[in-house]
């Protein structure tokens, strides 16, 4: 079993209001990075910040990292388009950056970063794969590549109160610069990214897609981003098991809406409670009022910790949170 990581940027992430994967929007390009070197090492070493947003939340690196030191797991990050430097090893697919969404074209290269994190996916050992990612201003490309495919559904947010109608808009304006008009990229997912996507998408969609052909399990970590790339492997016509895994903070704000999802996409869901209502402490207070929910794999990570276990997974929290300065 391995978690592997794919992190990198949007220019999306810049828009007014649309992310609170960082405490200033100067300070999102260092999010990814950072979130690599926290669930490496346990803090950030090269990157400037620990990403928390605007109201101090931290980066669900933290969740991830508290479960790693816990039940240990492998980790594999790649760079799927980080702006900023990591002092964490990461594995070079030649990933770019992506543009903002309302360009043109938003993943210019997607189709050769697809089948090169394909190539990586099916050279992978592993008998078990939990998939992640870390691109703040994900959940808005997430709507963009589900609204070209034309899969129904909204997406969920960092910030507690989503800022759906704005990325909408938002969605709206990419498409019309692309010359695209909603579900004009069914069957032809890699067109959805070019035009209105992120890096991420590419890179994790071509490694599940890798992953599957080798017959290895695969889990998709994450909620309703992970769902855009469920809907990417289905429009691609791959059709084999994949497992959606998420937090319950995700699950609560979407509803009905998720299992609808997962059934449409035949993907099974798998939501992990992590108790943090159990703890009078500043940063599960924070999710339990709805601040990030999910990222960095921690649905998946969340849900390979035992039974009776969660209890020491919210204790090391604590001690990450404090290496991290947030107590
Ligand atoms: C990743 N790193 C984060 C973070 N995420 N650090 C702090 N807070 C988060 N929420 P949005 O579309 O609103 O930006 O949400 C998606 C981002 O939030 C992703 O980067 C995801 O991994 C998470």
């Amino acid at each position: 079993m391995r978690v592997v990581l794919a992190a990198g940027t949007t220019e999306t992430a810049l828009i007014d209001g649309i992310s609170a994967a960082g405490a200033a929007p100067e300070l999102m390009a260092h999010t990814p990075s950072a979130d690599v070197e926290i669930l490496a090492y346990g803090a950030p070493t090269a990157a400037p910040v620990t990403p928390v947003s605007p109201t101090g939340c931290p980066t669900p690196a933290a969740v991830t990292r508290a479960v790693r030191e816990v039940v240990g797991f492998e980790v594999a990050v790649v760079d799927a388009g980080l702006s900023e430097p990591t002092g964490a090893p990461t594995v070079d697919l030649g990933v770019e950056p992506g543009t903002d969404i309302r360009e043109p074209e938003a993943v210019p290269q997607a189709s050769s970063f697809y089948p090169r994190a394909r190539e990586y996916g099916r050279t992978l050992p592993d008998d078990t794969l939990v998939i992640g990612e870390t691109v703040p201003g994900g959940t808005t490309t997430a709507l963009g590549v589900l609204t070209a495919l034309d899969e129904p559904g909204g997406v969920s947010s960092s910030l507690p109160t989503n800022p759906l109608e704005r990325k909408r808009r938002v969605v709206e304006t990419g498409l019309a610069e692309s010359d695209l008009e909603p579900g004009d990229c069914e069957g032809d997912p890699l067109e959805a990214i070019r035009a209105v996507g992120d890096p991420v998408q590419p890179t994790v969609a071509g490694i599940a897609a890798g992953a599957l052909e080798t017959g290895t399990d695969v889990t998709l970590a994450g909620g309703t981003q992970m769902v855009a790339i469920a809907a990417v492997l289905r429009h691609a016509g791959i059709d084999a098991p994949v497992t959606i895994a998420t937090t319950s903070f995700v699950a609560d704000e979407q509803g009905d809406a998720l299992p609808a999802a997962c059934d449409r996409l035949d993907c099974e869901l798998r939501v992990t409670d992590p108790g943090f209502d159990e703890r009078d402490h500043v940063a599960m207070a924070r999710y339990c009022a709805g601040e990030a929910k999910e990222g960095v794999a921690m649905g998946g990570a969340l849900s390979l910790v035992p039974d009776g276990r969660m209890s020491a997974v919210r204790d090391r929290l604590e001690v990450v949170c404090a290496r991290l300065g947030i107590e």
